[in-house]
């Protein structure tokens, strides 16, 4: 089947920021739109986000010239072609002739990818999940955002984002927990005369004195509301440590405390020995492989390292911290690469060398839900996505209980 048009526009993201969405139609009309996320603590290494940087428009953050990099160049390129998602990504790779996506914009390329997946599976009458399925089907466990800190808060807490794991069975029984745990949390927040406004992925964002108090109010949400921390609900931190750290004194800020690499190893098993953590996330600045190999040797058969900005969904990236044993599990964010044939390449590359696989939202979204699909269809054990409240994580959460029910025959 052919692409016949190719359509994409400036709409805004759940920050309020612009971002971009293409509408793709085929030669039998049949039509698939797609939205990009975006994030706030990105990686260096990420594929470019293409902006405007025109002061005049959204500060700056306007889309338009990705809007037309789709409209022209690459509609140019793709209209007539038949629909293939191996061409469609070559083609975009081809014209951006770029390491970091810098010509066309990464948002730009993953719009259009995205949109050519999604037609693709209503072509065969696929739901997107049962399209990309590759090996067996399974329900990502959810690693749910519920206190927010970092960038993504204004609050005082370092540490970017604090998040429970429900280990129970059943994908709407784990959405359940987490629902559940997270009002608990609002009603002691309360009590305690905290506020029990939110962060940008959902979680709260009290003021609080320092990842302790974070991780006791965890608890006790979750024995309060009679779940077993450690047994069926476990805990897991992204602490996006490159924005903690000071490169000139080569320390990391967290906690009123300045403490190197070596120092900061030590906190980390110290927070484990004390919390159920089954997962940390970016736990050295991005360039510091070797802290995190350290880390790793030390607690990796017990604890999930995830490289995020380490390893920016990039599977050279990936390689390079498999050969020095760094971390034991990557994060999966579609938009920092810019095509999907790319970023399945990286889950192939994790899974052959057992690098677990986490796929995730950014922390600003749009109600695309492209990633419950992702993580159903791929396999993918775990998915980051934010909070059980706010309409644009909510959505991938829905997304997941339908996927259960559907693939439950109901
Ligand atoms: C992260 C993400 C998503 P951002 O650091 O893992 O939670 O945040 O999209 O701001 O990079
Ligand atoms: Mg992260």
């Amino acid at each position: 089947m052919n692409i016949k048009d190719i359509q994409a526009r400036e709409i805004l993201d759940s920050r309020g920021n612009p971002t971009i969405e293409v509408e793709m139609t085929l030669a039998n009309n049949i039509k698939a739109v797609a939205s990009v996320p975006s994030g706030a603590s990105t990686g260096s290494k990420e594929a470019l986000e293409l902006r405007d940087n025109d002061q005049n428009r959204y500060m700056g953050k306007g889309v338009l010239k990705a809007v037309e990099n789709v409209n022209t160049i690459i509609r140019n390129a793709l209209i007539g072609q038949k629909l293939d998602q191996v061409t469609v990504d070559k083609t975009l790779l081809r014209l951006d002739g770029t390491a970091n996506k810098s010509k066309l914009g990464a948002n730009a390329m993953l719009a259009v990818s995205l949109a050519s997946l999604k037609c693709l599976a209503k072509l065969q009458n696929k739901e997107l999940y049962e399209y990309v399925t590759y090996g067996k089907v399974s329900l990502p466990i959810p690693m749910i955002n519920i206190i927010n800190g970092g960038v993504h808060a204004d609050n005082n807490l370092d540490i970017q984002e604090f998040m429970i794991v429900p280990i129970i069975k059943g994908e709407s029984k784990r959405i359940e927990a987490a629902s559940e745990i997270f009002h608990t949390l609002k009603n002691i927040l309360k009590k305690r005369g905290l506020t029990t406004s939110v962060g940008d992925e959902g979680g709260f964002a009290p003021n609080l004195k320092n990842t302790t108090e974070s991780l006791d109010l965890i608890m006790d949400a979750i024995n309060e509301a009679n779940y077993h921390p450690g047994k069926d609900v476990l805990i897991a931190l992204d602490v996006a440590a490159s924005e903690l750290y000071d490169k000139n004194k080569n320390v990391y800020k967290i906690d009123n405390l300045e403490l190197n690499a070596n120092e900061l190893i030590k906190y980390y098993v110290k927070l484990i020995s004390n919390y159920p953590i089954i997962s940390i996330e970016d736990p050295f600045n991005e360039n510091d492989l070797e802290s995190l190999a350290v880390l790793t040797k030390i607690v990796g058969s017990r604890v999930m390292l995830v490289g995020d900005d380490y390893f920016c969904t990039n599977s050279t990236l990936l390689e390079a911290g498999i050969k020095v044993g760094a971390g034991n599990a990557i994060l999966l964010k579609a938009n920092q690469i810019g095509t999907i044939s790319e970023m399945t390449k990286t889950i192939i590359t994790a899974k052959k060398n057992n690098y677990k696989t986490v796929i995730s939202h950014r922390s600003g979204e749009t109600e695309d839900t492209f990633i419950a699909d992702l993580a159903v269809g791929f396999g993918i054990p775990f998915i980051k996505t934010g909070s059980v409240c706010r309409g644009e994580r909510i959505a991938k959460y829905n997304r997941l209980m339908k996927i259960e029910e559907i693939l439950n025959g109901k």
